[in-house]
């Protein structure tokens, strides 16, 4: 067997074959999963990944491909055997082509979300996916796990915003499929393959991706109701009203609002009392702004005069649009400095949200009295994170043993709605297991056996996404 370090060392320069100080790249965001890998590569560009990926395939060594390392499922996290490479593709960070002409921009697989984004807009175009994560999550990671976000109402998941593809295979093969075609009827269409693919098909290198105009109007706000049910009934009303303008609709449970006021002191002040359930929702399009907040403002107003929301608060700048914005982003963060959380990324049909709600509540409460579920998400897409936080008094290691039996309660009630169990966030490390809970065994077999043409060997990140 070749010497993987020194061999890879001479492919990338020796300062880009990491074996100390890794723990950034060993342990995952939450701080749930870590791992040993036996080095940490920070390849240039395509021809270093596929060099890099042939030598681990002579090695016999498996690999990781990692991006910003944001997965909410330890998918990027190596395992402890000490025989795992991760790909860093931190440096795959150019912008191949930007064509404002075809809608499109080409880059590399560890190009920033966030700095994207603010290119499409140097161009007067909108590149709409948006995420909690975007500052530090890559675009290779979010194609791998056809990540979803705030705007998937309007613009779709990441997999209706990717045109082309360039992906090295487990055999470091270079498969291009980098093609900005809105149109291409040749057989199957091998790039969805490698999407929400996680890693364990190929490592994403590139990709074409759609732009579209850059919206000239914005208006957000912040609604307070009493019922999931009234959410829907504002959601249907404000649809109504607006069309394809509508992008974006986030529900919060009071206690999730709560919990950022009380880890985030400078969050904004909403309104004089609390309200069981809140909203936030932000319409943009290409027009005038006056007219786009007269619209907005009609269709809330007629939403208060029916009842179906207590109040609402209107952004009247884009500094308030932030801040507004900023107490749901800020959710996940202050559950993780909240301590220990049970995360479900569900989804079911939009119209079941209330009745799944309704289901899960009572249930959770029975089994776990004082329990304290932090309900929030993107209801506009039927996706609840429905992140259970643990009784007060009951300490973080005694809650996290009771994961199982959560799960079960929670994601029983999902299966019977014909729901997901992971909408937007995959598999990774985490929910693997529940595979065989949830998916059928032809579904299953079906998987295994793309892996298994795809990568033979069993080296494209073991371990995740499918069961073990
Ligand atoms: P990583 O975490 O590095 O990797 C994720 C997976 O993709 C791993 O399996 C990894 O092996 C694989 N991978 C990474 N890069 C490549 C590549 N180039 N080729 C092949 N495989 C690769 N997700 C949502 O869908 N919606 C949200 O609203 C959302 N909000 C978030 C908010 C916060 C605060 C955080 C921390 C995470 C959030 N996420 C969300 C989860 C996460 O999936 C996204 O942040 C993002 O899509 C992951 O990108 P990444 O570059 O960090 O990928
Ligand atoms: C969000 O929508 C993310 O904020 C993260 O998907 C959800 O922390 C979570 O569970
Ligand atoms: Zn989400």
């Amino acid at each position: 067997m070749p010497d993987f370090l020194t061999q890879a060392r001479a492919l990338l320069g020796p300062s880009h074959v990491l074996t100390t100080e890794l723990a950034a790249y060993a342990t995952d965001w939450r701080g749930k999963f870590s791992g040993a890998p036996l080095a940490v590569c920070r390849p240039a560009d395509t021809a270093q990944v596929a060099a890099l990926v042939k030598l681990c395939a002579a090695c016999g060594l498996s690999l990781v491909p990692q991006g910003g390392n944001t997965s909410m499922c330890g998918g990027a996290t190596p395992d402890d055997s000490g025989q795992q490479v991760v790909i860093s593709l931190s440096r795959l960070n150019r912008v191949l082509e930007i064509s404002p002409l075809n809608n499109t921009m080409t880059v590399e697989a560890g190009c920033i979300l966030q700095n994207l984004q603010h290119l499409a807009a140097e161009h007067d175009r909108l590149f709409p996916l948006s995420l909690g994560a975007e500052g530090s999550c890559q675009i290779g990671g979010n194609i791998a796990t056809n990540a979803g976000g705030v705007q998937v109402l309007r613009y779709g998941n990441t997999r209706d915003l990717v045109l082309g593809l360039e992906v090295v295979l487990a055999d470091g093969q270079v498969l291009n499929l980098l093609k900005a075609l809105r149109k291409d009827n040749t057989g199957y269409d091998l790039k969805h393959l490698f999407i929400g693919a996680e890693g364990t098909l190929g490592i994403i290198t590139a990709a074409v991706l759609k732009l579209f105009p850059a919206p000239r109007a914005k208006a957000v706000a912040f609604a307070a109701f009493q019922t999931p049910q009234q959410a829907l009934e504002l959601l249907g009303l404000m649809r109504g009203a607006m069309g394809d303008r509508f992008t974006a609709f986030e529900l919060m449970s009071d206690a999730s609002v709560k919990l950022v006021q009380q880890y985030f002191p400078a969050s904004p002040a909403l309104f004089g009392q609390s309200h069981p359930w809140h909203v936030v929702m932000q319409a943009s399009d290409g027009g005038a702004q006056a007219a786009l907040d007269q619209a907005f403002e009609t269709a809330l107003e007629s939403a208060l005069e029916r009842g179906i929301i207590d109040d609402v608060l209107l952004a009247s700048s884009e500094t308030q649009a932030r801040e507004l914005w900023m107490v749901r982003e800020n959710i996940s963060e202050a559950q993780q400095l909240d301590g220990a959380n049970i995360k479900h990324d569900i989804a079911v049909p939009v119209s079941s949200v209330p009745a799944f709600i309704d289901e899960v509540l009572p249930l959770l409460q029975a089994a776990y009295p004082g329990v304290r579920p932090m309900i929030y998400g993107h209801l506009g897409d039927g996706n609840l994170h429905f992140n259970v936080s643990r009784p007060a008094g009951m300490s973080t290691p005694d809650w996290q043993a009771e994961t199982d039996r959560v799960n079960v309660i929670v994601l029983d009630v999902v299966a019977r709605m014909q729901g997901s169990f992971s909408a937007e966030h995959g598999l990774g490390q985490l929910k693997n297991h529940e595979m065989a809970l949830y998916k059928t065994p032809l579904e299953i077999d079906l998987m295994r056996r793309l892996k298994n043409a795809l990568d033979p060997k069993g080296l494209m990140n073991p371990g995740k996404l499918l069961p073990n």
